[in-house]
C-alpha cells in the first residue's frame, strides 16, 4: 500500500467559502479536500489531509509526513510569510514538498511577497484557487514517481 500525500492547511483556511469569495472563492476546504482525493486517485494514490490553525501542530504534522507521506503538499497561509520554524521542518524532508496557494501572493500585499516556506518547496502553484490545491497533489504524484493508472 503506498504511503498517502498529505495536504496541510494553515490557519484561518477552515473559514474557506464562508469570507472573502472575491479573493480565496466559494469553495469550502471539504470541497478542495474530496478534489485532492480524485486527483490521487488517478494514480492510485491517496490523500490525507489536515487543517490546523496552530503553528506547532502544521510542524508535528510535517515531521509526521516524514516517515508516513509520499509527498507533501502545503497551503501554509499566513505562517508562510512568517514561521521561519515551519522552514525548518520543511527543510528536514526527504520527499516532495508543493506549496500552494489560492490568491497569488506576489500580486498582493508587499508583505506576502516573502514565503519563507518557498525556501523548502519542491515547486510552488498560486493563484487558481482551490485548483492550486489539485494541480500540486497532480505534481507531487508525479514527483513521488507515480503514473496515472
Ligand atoms: O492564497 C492563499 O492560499 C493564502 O495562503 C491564504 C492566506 C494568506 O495569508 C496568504 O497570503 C495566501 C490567508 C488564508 C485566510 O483564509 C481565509 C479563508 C476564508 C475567509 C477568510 C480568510
Amino acid at each position: 500500500m503506498p504511503k498517502p500525500i498529505f495536504v496541510l492547511s494553515g490557519p484561518n483556511l477552515n473559514l474557506l467559502g464562508q469570507r472573502e469569495p472575491e479573493i480565496y472563492g466559494r469553495d469550502t476546504l471539504a470541497d478542495i479536500h474530496a478534489r485532492c482525493a480524485t486527483r490521487a486517485q488517478a494514480f492510485g494514490l491517496t490523500v490525507d489531509c489536515r487543517q490546523s490553525n496552530h503553528e506547532g501542530v502544521l510542524i508535528d504534522w510535517v515531521q509526521e509526513a516524514r516517515e508516513s507521506a509520499c509527498a507533501l503538499v502545503i497551503n501554509p497561509a499566513g505562517y508562510g510569510h512568517t514561521s521561519v520554524a515551519l522552514l525548518d521542518a520543511l527543510k528536514t524532508l526527504a520527499i516532495p514538498v508543493l506549496e500552494c496557494h489560492l490568491s497569488n501572493p506576489a500580486a498582493r500585499e508587499a508583505f506576502r511577497k516573502t514565503t519563507y516556506v518557498s525556501l523548502a518547496a519542491t515547486g510552488v502553484v498560486s493563484g487558481f484557487g482551490g485548483t492550486s490545491y489539485e494541480l500540486a497533489v497532480e505534481a507531487a504524484a508525479g514527483l513521488a514517481g507515480a503514473t496515472r493508472s
